[in-house]
């Protein structure tokens, strides 16, 4: 894969000034590189969630494309019916970019998604993943992972570990899949320019810290995606036609040996702050086994 820096990215921009995103949130940051990298012929179709924030209320939005607005389970069907609708009216120049969260994704939107993809339909869905359903006020998920408080899992942490959403997309053998992080910006865009030039449904998982629901200071959601990666609880990497390799930053430290305490990324958050000592010893032990697991199958 190749490197893009910054500098290289084009200068077009498809998110004005003006979102109504929280202060620091990740979500803005990784959906403006998407956009530079998939350019205005895309149509994009997204439920409930901090990105309708982000699209804002009609008849104002400050992104540039066509967007559909669709109902909580929905996303992967209204990108569906987007794709059919654009078939039988003879355009075949638009990607249908399907983007929702965790909540819209883990739990409440996998059956559309299974469908769709298992029939091979023509779209890239992201799935942005702040760990809760957060614009409805950071109430657990499916994505939460364990250790985490969260205004339903207040008093006693989330216990169960987060669900291994990448693997179950993995099984129905796409012919794109990857991982990324909305702290490396130059890995997003050459995800998602390889994943525009690719037929089929395409997934994509997107890591986007949240200082609001997550409980660090708004300055910091940079560093945290960065530690989140440095620290292996989230990998960097792709999976075309089943074939496993490791991007950026994860490359680097797979080839390095060198990988940070996972406790550095835990106590800069407010969410881990009731984690007992053996709750981090087991959640080391969670991303030790999925880093050791990933390289395995890596060529590094
Ligand atoms: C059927 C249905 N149930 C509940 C809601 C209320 N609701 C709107 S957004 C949301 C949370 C979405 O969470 P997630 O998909 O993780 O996106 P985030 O807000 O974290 O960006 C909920 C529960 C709804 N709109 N529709
Ligand atoms: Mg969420």
């Amino acid at each position: 894969m190749t490197t893009t820096t910054i500098l290289d990215l084009p200068e077009q921009e498809y998110i004005e000034p003006g979102t109504r995103t929280c202060a620091g949130c990740g979500l803005p940051i990784a959906y403006r590189y998407i956009l530079k990298a998939l350019g205005p012929r895309t149509i994009m179709t997204h439920p409930a969630c901090c990105l309708t924030i982000l699209h804002g209320i009609y008849p104002k939005t400050p992104v540039a494309i066509n967007a559909v607005n669709n109902t909580f389970a929905s996303t992967a069907a209204s990108a569906s019916g987007l794709v059919a609708g654009l078939k039988a009216t003879g355009q075949d120049d638009y990607t249908i970019l399907a983007m929702a969260g965790d909540g819209g994704t883990f739990d409440m939107g996998i059956q559309a998604l299974s469908g769709a993809a298992e029939r091979e339909t023509d779209f890239i869905y992201v799935c942005y993943d702040n760990e809760a359903y957060m614009n409805t006020g950071v109430q657990r998920s499916s994505a939460t992972p364990s250790g985490a408080t969260t205004t339903t899992t207040a008093v006693i942490p989330k216990e169960q570990p987060k669900k291994d959403f990448l693997q179950i997309m993995e099984a129905h053998h796409l012919p794109y899949l990857a991982s990324a992080c909305s702290s490396y910006p130059g890995d997003i865009f050459n995800k998602f320019i390889k994943a525009k030039s690719i037929k089929g449904t395409r997934f994509i998982h997107l890591s986007v810290p949240c200082p609001a629901g997550w409980a660090f200071p708004t300055k910091d959601t940079i560093k945290i995606g960065r530690l989140a990666v440095e620290t292996g609880v989230v990998m960097l990497y792709e999976v075309e036609d089943g074939v496993l390799r490791l991007t950026g930053k994860t490359l680097n430290m797979a080839r390095s040996g060198r990988k940070r305490s996972v406790e550095e990324y835990l106590q800069l958050q407010g969410r881990f702050r009731k984690m007992t000592a053996e709750q981090i010893v087991d959640f080391q032990r969670q991303v030790d086994d999925r880093w050791e697991h990933l390289l395995k199958r890596a060529d590094v």
